[in-house]
């Protein structure tokens, strides 16, 4: 499992070089910039359970055959399974987000998961989805534009500075595209 760190002294080892230049100026940024990370974090985790049901709320309404018998969130202890790995998948990401590289995420979570979730029946485009809706609803988190509209009766808007949040909005959004594509 690598950071943004030692990410960094891996690449200049496997080039037998120090570290400098560009690879400093992004470290640099990476302190500088590190109380969105930290906020982007808190706004993911302080949400998740929310965010993760959500989710999984949205993904049956459109494919209500999920919770009829046959379906793989049919019945409860499937659908029991199916929160838990949304909470998993989340969770991952959040880590991946606070270290900043994608390798907690792929080593120890997407790793043999397309494969599990092939043997066990669990529908990869219907997981794909519910990883989408997490994935709109974690950036909205993070930008702080969840809206009463979609928020409804649980609607919650957390205290957070202004300020340009495009960074770590993309990085983010690409560990939830890095699921998305391993399951796809
Ligand atoms: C460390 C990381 C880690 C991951 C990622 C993980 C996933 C994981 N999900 C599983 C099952 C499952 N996963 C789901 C998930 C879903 N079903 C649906 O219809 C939806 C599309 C989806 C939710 C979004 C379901 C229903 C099962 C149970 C399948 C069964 O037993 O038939 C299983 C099989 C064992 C079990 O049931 O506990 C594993 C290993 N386990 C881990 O330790």
């Amino acid at each position: 499992m690598l950071d943004a760190f030692s990410r960094a002294v891996v690449n200049a080892d496997s080039k037998t070089a120090c570290i400098g230049g560009d690879e400093l100026q992004s470290l640099k940024n990476f302190i500088s910039e590190g109380n969105k990370r930290l906020d982007a974090v808190n706004s993911i985790a302080s949400n998740s359970s929310c965010i993760v049901s959500d989710a999984v709320a949205g993904m049956i309404c459109e494919n209500q055959g999920l919770i009829q018998a046959g379906g793989n969130c049919y019945p409860n202890r499937r659908m029991a399974a199916c929160l838990r790995d949304g909470e998993i998948i989340l969770r991952y990401i959040t880590y991946a987000v606070l270290s900043g590289d994608a390798s907690v995420l792929e080593d120890r979570c997407l790793n043999g998961l397309k494969e599990t979730y092939t043997a066990l029946g669990v529908p990869l485009q219907s997981t794909g989805r519910a990883v989408g809706i997490m994935k709109a609803s974690s950036l909205a988190h993070i930008n702080n534009t969840n809206s009463e509209e979609y928020g409804g009766k649980r609607f919650r808007k957390m205290e957070m500075k202004d300020g340009d949040c495009s960074a770590i909005t993309s990085e983010a959004a690409s560990y939830f595209d890095r699921v998305i594509s391993a399951l796809s």
